[in-house]
């Protein structure tokens, strides 16, 4: 038999029995996704074809990636955040033949290099969270020379390892956002499927997933107690709803932030505080901004804010908190915990920011719970099918999954979750379409 060898780069492979337990444990928390590895294994939808994926290398991004190479699938995978990298899971990859360049606390150097290592697999699929890789591909075939990632990209990449894209998903709403932008300016190469705006993702993923997660990233860092505390919420999308209710589960005040009329309505009906962040920033104790938007917390903010108060981020990229005006700011500056970092201002006021304002729920905690990535990944699974499917018959554009996949996805959850739902009886169905003029 002939050994493939895979090129890799992570922090220790040796970590790999540990990373092997964790995978497991997540996968015991992930029926869906189970079925479909299976199927997959089976039917080899995906044999020859080779994926680079952008992806946080966590247990549950391992239990998709073994779901793929199940199913015929090379992949190289690289991270999609600098800090989200689980080190043991990176290695357990590795020890699968899945080629993976990630490990926690890259640099910007280091993180860009590393995702022009997955992309240099010449990839037929691209599979993105955020849309890094993506952007990156599209900056090398539109010869676009702008930025820090094509600099790096372009010193490994070459635009005719690219021909060969069928398609690619994309995880994220952020990455949506910026997919469609590209789509919008003409330069959209290849279809992109929007994972996450499939119901069975975005629903419960940035809902039920961030909502505990980022609580989880903000208690792991500090340990501080939420019951009693103000705690201000910038975003009322759907993460920004997940938090909220979750902080008001745990007995805080909240407050949130929101620049949509219609959103701000319906969170002040929901029973929230609502205000903007000039009011806001004087009673907060916490702050967490899930917005998808940049300076949303400002110097003008921070000179508002009461003296200890900590700041959090749950979005996708680390601009929502204006780090670069609170160093200014600042006179002093120390990490105090692993993922605390002090900052006082001229007054002498303290102000913490976690996690350096980065996703909170992946840098100091483990990312959402395997349960609710199992739909997610689903979703990720199907749509990689789907593409190879089509391939050839989608123009360049933002899709989504069609609604017969969010209903198998939650039918299948139902099902091993053990929970029965009503099924309409013909002459109920009927009545229900009799309506006409
Ligand atoms: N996310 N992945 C995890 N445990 O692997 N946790 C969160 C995990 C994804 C989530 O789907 C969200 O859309 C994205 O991270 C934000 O970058």
């Amino acid at each position: 038999m002939v050994e493939t060898v895979v090129e890799f780069k992570v922090k220790d492979p040796s970590l790999a029995e540990k990373g092997q337990r964790q995978v497991e444990w997540a996968f015991s928390h992930m029926p869906v996704l189970r079925i479909l590895k299976e199927k997959f294994s089976k039917d080899q939808p995906l044999k020859g074809v080779r994926i680079a994926a952008c992806m946080h290398v966590t247990k549950e991004t391992a239990a998709l990636m073994l779901t793929l190479k199940a199913g015929g699938a090379e992949i190289a995978l690289s991270a999609s955040n600098p800090l989200s990298t689980q080190d043991d899971v990176a290695a357990y990859l590795v020890s699968n033949k899945i080629s993976v360049f990630a490990w926690k606390g890259m640099n910007p150097r280091e993180y860009y290099w590393a995702i022009a290592k997955a992309a240099s697999i010449k990839p037929h699929v691209t599979m993105d969270d955020g849309a890094d890789l993506t952007v990156m591909i599209h900056k090398i075939v539109h010869e676009s020379s702008e930025g820090i990632d094509w600099e790096i990209g372009s010193e490994i990449l070459d635009k005719k390892m690219f021909k060969d894209i069928y398609g690619g998903t994309e995880e994220t709403t952020t990455g949506v956002i910026r997919l469609k932008a590209l789509y919008k300016e003409g330069k959209l190469l290849f279809p992109i499927i929007a994972v996450n705006d499939s119901l069975t993702k975005f629903m419960f993923d940035n809902r039920f997933g961030t909502g505990q997660s980022a609580i989880d990233g903000i208690l792991r860092a500090t340990n501080i107690l939420l019951a009693g505390k103000n705690v201000v919420v910038a975003g009322y999308g759907w993460v920004g709803r997940g938090i909220a209710w979750r902080a008001r589960g745990m007995g805080s005040r909240v407050t949130i932030v929101e620049a949509d009329p219609i959103k701000a309505l319906e969170a002040y009906y929901e029973g929230f505080n609502v205000a903007s962040m000039d009011e806001a920033a004087e009673i907060g104790d916490v702050f967490i901004t899930a917005t998808g938007n940049i300076d949303v917390i400002r110097k003008e903010h921070f000179e508002k804010m009461k003296d200890g108060a900590i700041l959090a981020n749950a979005g996708h990229f680390n601009v929502e908190i204006a780090v670069s005006q609170l160093e200014e700011m600042a006179v002093e500056k120390k990490k105090i915990r692993e993922h605390v970092s002090l900052y006082v201002l001229p007054n002498g006021k303290k102000i913490y920011l976690l996690a350096e304002g980065r996703l909170v729920n992946l840098v100091a905690a483990e990312g959402h719970p395997s349960e609710v990535m199992d739909m997610s990944f689903s979703n990720q699974a199907l749509a990689v099918k789907l593409i190879l499917k089509k391939k050839g018959r989608l123009r360049p554009a933002v899709y989504r999954l069609p609604r017969s996949i969010d209903e198998r996805i939650a039918k299948l959850k139902l099902k091993a979750l053990g929970v029965s739902y009503e099924k309409l009886t013909e002459k109920q169905r009927k009545y229900l379409e009799s309506w006409k003029v």
